[in-house]
């Protein structure tokens, strides 16, 4: 008999165990993700979401009569749009995020930076490889598939992902679920999938929960690279879900070289820094000297779901 998971909605927020880094932590590893709400100031989310949102409308993308908090879509602009890797939108306006400082510095956030210190209790290495999702509504849009992060990242296994909504996100934006204690399973096997990532994990029945939220601009998502999670159906058919998936690891561990390049290799290191005016946070990962671990190719190999 096929067991049904069951579905919860709404997240314990952990903004009380900051104070006490112990608890966090055992937080941490009983669940395998922590939510903050209001981590961010939402203006401070609200300068990179006029950045996302201004490549859109630069495109045509965005209905010309919206209102910036809703971000409608003009259905008949994007009807070819055809989603690059996942991103939600084509490669030359990935790249043109991507090679926006804006975007680019947003996770060296200082409540981030602090989020990730008290968790791991050393310094931090923000993963340079930033990804962003602008996921328009068009006929080629796929949701993510279940998956585990550590699969395409690997390295070490304490890296942990943190979700950014980059403005409000209800579920049926098709924001992200993730399947509580499930970090415990340890690494699965994948077969291949349609949306970002391309591979699903095979999963039998596991006695867990669907944890799904309506997050708020400013909230914070963050979890272990073994939690396995996915996007939500979306259910809003004219609006665009914006949102960032940056990575945290401790800087003392290893990292796998595929993480220090940009994200597809949309652009590289240089195009990137091309307008910025003198910074420590260009190429700040290599004063860390995080040692590099290999990858695994067997990870990626695709295996039939076979359960009992
Ligand atoms: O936002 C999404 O749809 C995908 C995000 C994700 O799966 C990730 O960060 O690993």
């Amino acid at each position: 008999m096929t067991h049904t998971p069951a579905t919860i909605v709404g997240f314990r927020d952990s903004t009380t165990l900051f104070a006490d880094p112990i608890a966090l932590r055992a937080r941490a590893a009983a669940d395998g993700y922590l939510f903050f709400k209001q981590l961010l100031p939402k203006t401070d989310v609200q300068a990179l979401r006029d950045v996302m949102l201004d490549i859109i409308a630069e495109r045509g993308w965005l209905d010309s009569g919206s209102a910036r908090d809703r971000a409608r879509v003009d259905a008949e602009a994007v009807a070819n749009l055809e989603s690059w890797g996942g991103t939600g939108v084509d490669e030359a306006a990935y790249r043109a995020l991507q090679t926006h400082q804006t975007f680019q510095q947003f996770q060296h956030h200082p409540r981030l930076i602090s989020l990730y210190e008290t968790l791991f209790g050393e310094a931090v290495l923000p993963h340079p490889r930033t990804i962003a999702r602008m996921m328009i509504p068009c006929p080629s849009f796929r949701p993510t598939p279940m998956h585990q992060d550590y699969i395409h990242i690997q390295g070490t296994r304490d890296t942990w992902t943190c979700w950014l909504p980059v403005g409000d996100v209800p579920r049926a934006l098709g924001g992200l679920t993730v399947l509580h204690g499930s970090h415990a399973l340890g690494v699965l096997t994948v077969r291949a999938a349609e949306g970002a990532g391309n591979l699903e994990t095979n999963l039998c029945d596991v006695d867990l929960p669907w944890i799904e939220h309506d997050y708020e601009m400013g909230d914070v998502l963050t979890f272990n690279s073994c939690l396995l999670h996915k996007s939500l159906p979306h259910q809003q058919p004219d609006t665009v879900r914006l949102s960032c998936d940056f990575r945290f690891q401790p800087a003392s561990e290893d990292i796998e070289a595929k993480s220090l390049v940009p994200h597809m290799q949309v652009a590289g290191w240089d195009d990137i820094y091309r307008d910025w005016p003198e910074t420590a946070l260009k190429y700040y990962w290599l004063q860390r000297g995080t040692p590099l671990s290999p990858w695994d190719e067997s990870l990626h190999w695709q295996k039939e779901r076979i359960c009992d």
